[in-house]
Protein backbone atom coordinates (compact mmCIF):
# COMPACT_ATOMS: atom_id res chain seq x y z
CA UNK A 1 0.00 0.00 0.00
CA UNK A 2 1.22 3.31 -0.57
CA UNK A 3 0.49 6.86 0.47
CA UNK A 4 1.94 9.69 -1.70
CA UNK A 5 4.91 7.26 -2.59
CA UNK A 6 5.72 6.24 0.64
CA UNK A 7 5.31 3.16 2.13
CA UNK A 8 3.11 2.42 5.14
CA UNK A 9 2.82 -0.09 8.17
CA UNK A 10 1.41 -0.81 11.02
CA UNK A 11 2.72 0.25 14.62
CA UNK A 12 3.21 -3.50 16.58
CA UNK A 13 5.26 -2.24 19.40
CA UNK A 14 6.66 1.08 20.99
CA UNK A 15 9.82 0.67 22.62
CA UNK A 16 12.00 3.53 24.01
CA UNK A 17 12.90 5.72 21.02
CA UNK A 18 11.98 3.46 18.73
CA UNK A 19 8.63 1.38 17.19
CA UNK A 20 8.42 -1.68 15.60
CA UNK A 21 6.16 -1.71 12.32
CA UNK A 22 4.51 -4.55 10.66
CA UNK A 23 4.75 -3.12 6.73
CA UNK A 24 1.60 -3.12 5.08
CA UNK A 25 0.47 -5.71 2.79
CA UNK A 26 2.68 -8.01 4.24
CA UNK A 27 1.12 -11.28 4.43
CA UNK A 28 0.06 -11.29 8.09
CA UNK A 29 3.18 -13.13 9.87
CA UNK A 30 4.63 -13.68 5.99
CA UNK A 31 6.90 -10.28 6.81
CA UNK A 32 8.69 -9.34 10.05
CA UNK A 33 8.30 -6.07 11.50
CA UNK A 34 11.03 -3.56 11.13
CA UNK A 35 12.72 -1.45 14.10
CA UNK A 36 11.99 2.24 13.20
CA UNK A 37 13.83 4.23 15.25
CA UNK A 38 12.28 7.87 16.42
CA UNK A 39 13.07 11.54 16.66
CA UNK A 40 14.62 12.85 19.73
CA UNK A 41 11.60 13.77 22.14
CA UNK A 42 9.59 10.56 20.78
CA UNK A 43 7.28 12.57 18.71
CA UNK A 44 5.56 12.20 15.45
CA UNK A 45 2.60 14.05 13.30
CA UNK A 46 -0.16 13.17 13.41
CA UNK A 47 -2.62 13.76 9.92
CA UNK A 48 -5.74 14.72 10.03
CA UNK A 49 -8.49 13.46 7.66
CA UNK A 50 -7.05 15.81 4.74
CA UNK A 51 -3.28 14.27 5.20
CA UNK A 52 -2.33 17.96 6.76
CA UNK A 53 0.11 17.11 9.95
CA UNK A 54 -1.58 18.38 13.10
CA UNK A 55 0.17 17.86 16.59
CA UNK A 56 3.20 16.00 17.43
CA UNK A 57 2.03 12.78 19.54
CA UNK A 58 4.01 9.65 20.55
CA UNK A 59 3.02 6.57 18.38
CA UNK A 60 0.86 4.38 19.72
CA UNK A 61 0.40 0.15 19.02
CA UNK A 62 -1.77 -0.17 16.41
CA UNK A 63 -1.49 3.13 14.58
CA UNK A 64 -1.03 3.23 10.44
CA UNK A 65 2.38 4.56 10.13
CA UNK A 66 3.56 6.72 6.90
CA UNK A 67 7.34 5.23 6.12
CA UNK A 68 9.92 7.28 4.71
CA UNK A 69 13.82 7.15 4.35
CA UNK A 70 16.13 8.64 7.21
CA UNK A 71 19.04 10.92 6.72
CA UNK A 72 21.10 7.48 7.27
CA UNK A 73 19.33 5.36 4.59
CA UNK A 74 17.42 3.77 7.14
CA UNK A 75 13.61 3.69 7.89
CA UNK A 76 11.91 6.64 9.67
CA UNK A 77 8.43 7.61 10.53
CA UNK A 78 6.90 10.36 9.40
CA UNK A 79 4.05 10.74 10.20
CA UNK A 80 0.93 8.87 11.57
CA UNK A 81 -2.66 8.57 9.83
CA UNK A 82 -6.03 9.75 11.69
CA UNK A 83 -7.09 7.39 14.44
CA UNK A 84 -10.05 5.76 13.72
CA UNK A 85 -10.57 4.76 17.15
CA UNK A 86 -8.19 5.22 20.24
CA UNK A 87 -8.17 3.87 23.76
CA UNK A 88 -7.23 6.41 25.99
CA UNK A 89 -6.17 6.79 29.49
CA UNK A 90 -4.91 9.37 32.04
CA UNK A 91 -1.56 10.07 31.64
CA UNK A 92 0.56 9.15 35.05
CA UNK A 93 1.85 11.89 35.67
CA UNK A 94 0.44 15.38 36.41
CA UNK A 95 1.75 17.11 33.06
CA UNK A 96 1.65 14.58 30.72
CA UNK A 97 -1.30 14.34 28.47
CA UNK A 98 -4.12 11.75 28.21
CA UNK A 99 -1.88 8.21 26.60
CA UNK A 100 -3.50 6.47 23.75
CA UNK A 101 -3.67 2.58 24.65
CA UNK A 102 -4.12 1.09 21.35
CA UNK A 103 -5.05 2.79 18.18
CA UNK A 104 -7.57 1.69 15.24
CA UNK A 105 -9.39 -0.90 17.20
CA UNK A 106 -12.75 -2.04 16.24
CA UNK A 107 -13.23 -3.84 19.84
CA UNK A 108 -12.12 -3.91 23.34
CA UNK A 109 -12.51 -6.73 25.19
CA UNK A 110 -12.84 -6.01 28.65
CA UNK A 111 -11.58 -8.93 30.45
CA UNK A 112 -12.20 -10.03 34.06
CA UNK A 113 -12.09 -13.21 35.83
CA UNK A 114 -14.72 -14.97 37.41
CA UNK A 115 -12.58 -16.58 40.06
CA UNK A 116 -11.82 -14.49 41.79
CA UNK A 117 -15.18 -12.94 42.00
CA UNK A 118 -15.83 -10.37 39.20
CA UNK A 119 -15.15 -6.92 40.42
CA UNK A 120 -18.70 -4.67 39.16
CA UNK A 121 -16.94 -1.60 39.74
CA UNK A 122 -13.59 -2.30 37.38
CA UNK A 123 -15.91 -3.35 34.50
CA UNK A 124 -17.64 -0.35 34.98
CA UNK A 125 -14.34 1.27 34.72
CA UNK A 126 -13.35 -0.21 31.89
CA UNK A 127 -16.45 -0.04 29.71
CA UNK A 128 -16.58 3.49 30.29
CA UNK A 129 -12.56 3.51 28.66
CA UNK A 130 -14.27 1.21 25.70
CA UNK A 131 -16.62 3.08 25.12
CA UNK A 132 -14.93 6.65 25.10
CA UNK A 133 -12.63 4.92 22.09
CA UNK A 134 -15.42 5.06 19.67
CA UNK A 135 -14.65 1.14 18.98
CA UNK A 136 -17.31 -1.24 20.82
CA UNK A 137 -17.05 -2.65 24.48
CA UNK A 138 -17.40 -6.80 24.62
CA UNK A 139 -17.19 -8.11 27.72
CA UNK A 140 -15.33 -11.20 28.23
CA UNK A 141 -15.58 -13.44 31.96
CA UNK A 142 -12.33 -15.35 32.40
CA UNK A 143 -11.94 -19.07 33.98
CA UNK A 144 -15.53 -20.36 33.85
CA UNK A 145 -14.36 -23.50 34.42
CA UNK A 146 -13.50 -22.98 37.71
CA UNK A 147 -16.72 -21.85 39.08
CA UNK A 148 -19.90 -23.52 39.53
CA UNK A 149 -22.42 -21.33 37.49
CA UNK A 150 -20.76 -19.19 34.97
CA UNK A 151 -24.23 -18.55 33.48
CA UNK A 152 -25.32 -16.87 36.06
CA UNK A 153 -22.24 -15.05 36.82
CA UNK A 154 -22.36 -13.79 33.31
CA UNK A 155 -26.24 -12.98 33.97
CA UNK A 156 -25.05 -10.47 36.50
CA UNK A 157 -22.41 -8.73 34.87
CA UNK A 158 -24.78 -8.11 31.73
CA UNK A 159 -26.79 -6.01 34.31
CA UNK A 160 -24.32 -3.40 34.59
CA UNK A 161 -22.66 -3.92 30.80
CA UNK A 162 -25.89 -2.43 29.52
CA UNK A 163 -25.18 -2.42 25.35
CA UNK A 164 -22.43 -4.98 25.65
CA UNK A 165 -22.19 -7.98 25.22
CA UNK A 166 -21.38 -10.51 27.72
CA UNK A 167 -19.14 -13.83 27.26
CA UNK A 168 -18.40 -16.19 30.06
CA UNK A 169 -15.54 -18.64 28.57
CA UNK A 170 -12.87 -21.15 29.69
CA UNK A 171 -9.37 -21.55 27.70
CA UNK A 172 -8.84 -24.28 29.94
CA UNK A 173 -12.07 -26.00 28.95
CA UNK A 174 -12.16 -24.47 26.00
CA UNK A 175 -15.36 -23.08 25.95
CA UNK A 176 -17.28 -20.10 25.04
CA UNK A 177 -14.69 -18.75 22.66
CA UNK A 178 -16.78 -19.27 19.40
CA UNK A 179 -18.77 -15.73 20.02
CA UNK A 180 -14.90 -14.40 20.66
CA UNK A 181 -14.02 -15.54 17.02
CA UNK A 182 -16.46 -14.32 15.29
CA UNK A 183 -14.91 -10.81 15.84
CA UNK A 184 -12.24 -11.74 14.27
CA UNK A 185 -12.81 -11.04 10.47
CA UNK A 186 -10.03 -9.86 8.12
CA UNK A 187 -8.85 -6.17 8.89
CA UNK A 188 -10.97 -6.21 12.51
CA UNK A 189 -8.24 -5.02 15.30
CA UNK A 190 -9.54 -6.16 19.04
CA UNK A 191 -7.75 -4.76 21.82
CA UNK A 192 -7.65 -6.88 25.52
CA UNK A 193 -8.10 -5.23 28.60
CA UNK A 194 -8.62 -6.19 32.13
CA UNK A 195 -6.24 -7.04 35.18
CA UNK A 196 -3.34 -8.83 35.90
CA UNK A 197 -3.85 -12.22 35.99
CA UNK A 198 -7.47 -12.41 34.31
CA UNK A 199 -6.37 -14.46 31.57
CA UNK A 200 -5.75 -11.74 28.66
CA UNK A 201 -2.93 -13.53 27.32
CA UNK A 202 -4.23 -17.07 27.78
CA UNK A 203 -7.18 -15.64 26.22
CA UNK A 204 -4.95 -14.03 22.85
CA UNK A 205 -3.17 -17.23 22.58
CA UNK A 206 -6.35 -19.03 22.14
CA UNK A 207 -7.61 -17.24 19.53
CA UNK A 208 -4.30 -16.93 17.46
CA UNK A 209 -4.22 -20.48 18.04
CA UNK A 210 -0.59 -20.63 19.07
CA UNK A 211 1.48 -19.38 21.84
CA UNK A 212 2.46 -15.98 21.07
CA UNK A 213 1.76 -14.26 24.00
CA UNK A 214 3.79 -14.97 27.66
CA UNK A 215 1.24 -16.35 30.55
CA UNK A 216 1.13 -16.23 33.88
CA UNK A 217 2.04 -19.99 33.98
CA UNK A 218 4.63 -21.36 36.40
CA UNK A 219 8.17 -21.37 34.50
CA UNK A 220 9.24 -24.65 34.75
CA UNK A 221 12.24 -23.96 36.02
CA UNK A 222 10.27 -22.78 39.15
CA UNK A 223 11.47 -18.70 38.48
CA UNK A 224 9.55 -16.36 38.59
CA UNK A 225 6.08 -16.11 36.27
CA UNK A 226 5.83 -14.40 32.96
CA UNK A 227 3.93 -11.43 32.45
CA UNK A 228 3.26 -9.29 29.98
CA UNK A 229 5.46 -5.91 30.20
CA UNK A 230 4.79 -4.66 26.51
CA UNK A 231 1.24 -3.75 24.82
CA UNK A 232 1.81 -5.64 21.61
CA UNK A 233 0.02 -6.40 18.57
CA UNK A 234 -0.41 -9.87 17.09
CA UNK A 235 -1.49 -10.23 13.20
CA UNK A 236 -3.26 -13.88 13.01
CA UNK A 237 -3.43 -15.90 9.87
CA UNK A 238 -7.07 -14.74 9.34
CA UNK A 239 -6.20 -11.41 9.02
CA UNK A 240 -7.55 -10.01 12.53
CA UNK A 241 -4.66 -8.46 14.97
CA UNK A 242 -5.27 -9.02 18.69
CA UNK A 243 -3.26 -6.36 20.98
CA UNK A 244 -2.32 -7.90 24.23
CA UNK A 245 -1.67 -5.29 26.97
CA UNK A 246 0.03 -5.68 30.26
CA UNK A 247 -2.97 -5.30 33.33
CA UNK A 248 -3.78 -2.05 34.18
CA UNK A 249 -4.24 -0.86 37.82
CA UNK A 250 -6.51 1.54 38.56
CA UNK A 251 -6.50 3.46 34.68
CA UNK A 252 -7.43 6.61 35.18
CA UNK A 253 -10.35 7.50 33.26
CA UNK A 254 -10.59 10.45 30.62
CA UNK A 255 -13.46 12.94 30.88
CA UNK A 256 -15.94 11.98 28.67
CA UNK A 257 -19.97 12.63 29.57
CA UNK A 258 -20.93 10.80 26.57
CA UNK A 259 -19.13 7.37 27.80
CA UNK A 260 -20.15 7.89 31.20
CA UNK A 261 -23.89 7.71 30.08
CA UNK A 262 -23.23 5.04 26.92
CA UNK A 263 -22.04 2.89 30.67
CA UNK A 264 -24.65 4.65 32.84
CA UNK A 265 -27.44 4.18 30.59
CA UNK A 266 -29.59 3.83 33.23
CA UNK A 267 -28.47 6.47 35.70
CA UNK A 268 -28.45 8.55 32.37
CA UNK A 269 -32.01 7.52 32.07
CA UNK A 270 -33.56 8.31 35.25
CA UNK A 271 -31.56 11.68 35.56
CA UNK A 272 -33.98 12.76 32.63
CA UNK A 273 -36.75 12.43 35.07
CA UNK A 274 -35.34 14.93 37.61
CA UNK A 275 -36.87 17.99 38.40
CA UNK A 276 -34.02 20.04 38.02
CA UNK A 277 -32.16 19.60 34.86
CA UNK A 278 -28.21 20.20 36.70
CA UNK A 279 -29.30 17.53 39.35
CA UNK A 280 -26.50 16.14 40.85
CA UNK A 281 -28.81 13.21 42.24
CA UNK A 282 -27.74 13.81 46.10
CA UNK A 283 -29.97 15.95 48.19
CA UNK A 284 -32.23 17.72 45.74
CA UNK A 285 -36.01 17.33 45.81
CA UNK A 286 -37.72 15.53 42.89
CA UNK A 287 -34.32 13.31 41.87
CA UNK A 288 -35.62 10.64 40.23
CA UNK A 289 -31.96 8.75 40.38
CA UNK A 290 -32.30 8.63 44.25
CA UNK A 291 -36.30 7.82 44.20
CA UNK A 292 -35.02 4.85 41.77
CA UNK A 293 -32.49 3.80 44.41
CA UNK A 294 -34.97 4.23 47.37
CA UNK A 295 -38.01 1.85 45.40
CA UNK A 296 -34.51 -0.51 44.79
CA UNK A 297 -34.52 -0.22 40.98
CA UNK A 298 -31.41 1.34 41.16
CA UNK A 299 -28.32 -0.96 43.04
CA UNK A 300 -26.81 2.08 45.49
CA UNK A 301 -23.83 0.45 44.54
CA UNK A 302 -24.20 1.18 41.02
CA UNK A 303 -25.34 4.76 41.75
CA UNK A 304 -21.91 5.17 44.13
CA UNK A 305 -19.82 3.84 40.90
CA UNK A 306 -21.13 6.63 38.81
CA UNK A 307 -20.48 9.04 41.11
CA UNK A 308 -16.73 8.04 41.31
CA UNK A 309 -15.99 7.94 38.12
CA UNK A 310 -18.28 11.15 37.10
CA UNK A 311 -16.19 12.87 39.85
CA UNK A 312 -12.91 11.24 38.69
CA UNK A 313 -13.99 12.56 35.17
CA UNK A 314 -14.87 16.40 36.14
CA UNK A 315 -11.44 16.23 37.83
CA UNK A 316 -9.63 15.06 34.89
CA UNK A 317 -11.41 17.85 32.35
CA UNK A 318 -10.36 20.47 34.89
CA UNK A 319 -7.35 19.08 34.81
CA UNK A 320 -6.85 18.79 30.87
CA UNK A 321 -8.32 22.83 31.00
CA UNK A 322 -5.88 23.86 32.82
CA UNK A 323 -3.07 22.21 30.53
CA UNK A 324 -4.67 23.37 27.79
CA UNK A 325 -4.80 27.04 29.20
CA UNK A 326 -0.78 26.62 30.31
CA UNK A 327 -0.25 25.48 26.37
CA UNK A 328 -2.34 28.48 25.41
CA UNK A 329 -0.14 30.73 27.46
CA UNK A 330 2.70 29.27 26.51
CA UNK A 331 2.21 29.79 22.21
CA UNK A 332 1.07 33.45 23.51
CA UNK A 333 4.74 33.91 24.92
CA UNK A 334 6.38 32.09 21.68
CA UNK A 335 4.39 34.75 19.39
CA UNK A 336 4.99 37.21 21.44
CA UNK A 337 8.62 36.50 21.41
CA UNK A 338 8.93 35.64 17.63
CA UNK A 339 7.19 39.23 17.26
CA UNK A 340 9.98 40.72 19.04
CA UNK A 341 12.80 38.83 17.54
CA UNK A 342 10.69 40.08 14.18
CA UNK A 343 10.81 43.83 15.47
CA UNK A 344 14.47 44.23 16.32
CA UNK A 345 15.16 42.61 12.82
CA UNK A 346 13.88 45.08 10.81
CA UNK A 347 16.05 48.16 10.14
CA UNK A 348 15.69 51.04 12.61
CA UNK A 349 13.22 53.90 11.53
N1 LIG B 1 -8.50 -22.34 35.19
C1 LIG B 1 -8.24 -21.43 34.24
N2 LIG B 1 -7.12 -20.69 34.33
C2 LIG B 1 -6.90 -19.78 33.38
C3 LIG B 1 -7.78 -19.58 32.29
N3 LIG B 1 -7.29 -18.59 31.53
C4 LIG B 1 -6.14 -18.19 32.11
N4 LIG B 1 -5.88 -18.90 33.22
C5 LIG B 1 -4.72 -18.79 34.11
O1 LIG B 1 -4.67 -17.49 34.70
C6 LIG B 1 -3.32 -17.08 34.88
C7 LIG B 1 -3.10 -15.72 34.29
O2 LIG B 1 -3.23 -15.78 32.88
P1 LIG B 1 -2.63 -14.69 31.89
O3 LIG B 1 -3.14 -15.01 30.57
O4 LIG B 1 -1.16 -14.58 32.05
O5 LIG B 1 -3.30 -13.38 32.48
P2 LIG B 1 -3.04 -11.86 32.05
O6 LIG B 1 -2.19 -11.26 33.12
O7 LIG B 1 -4.39 -11.24 32.03
O8 LIG B 1 -2.38 -11.87 30.72
C8 LIG B 1 -2.47 -18.16 34.23
O9 LIG B 1 -1.97 -19.01 35.23
C9 LIG B 1 -3.44 -18.89 33.33
O10 LIG B 1 -3.07 -20.22 33.11
C10 LIG B 1 -8.95 -20.42 32.22
O11 LIG B 1 -9.79 -20.35 31.31
N5 LIG B 1 -9.13 -21.32 33.23
MG1 LIG C 1 -0.64 -11.00 30.06
ZN1 LIG D 1 -31.39 13.66 40.30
Amino acid sequence: MEHGGAALGRVVRVDRGAVLVLPAGAGSGADEPVRVPLPGEGLVPLLDADGVPGDAVPPAVGDHAVLGTGPDGAPALDALRPRRTAVVRDGADRTSRAQVLAANVDVVLVVEHLDPDPSPGRVERLLTLAWRSGATPVVVLTKADLVPDPDGMADEVRAIAIGADVHAVSVAAGTGLEPLRALLGPGRTLVVVGPSGAGKSTLVNALAGAEVMATGDRRADGRGRHTTVHRELVPLAGGACLIDTPGLRGVGLVADAAALDATFADVADLAAGCRFADCAHRTEPGCAVLAAVEDGTLPARRLDSWRRLAREAAYQERRADAALAAAERNRVRRATAAYHRFQQGRPAR
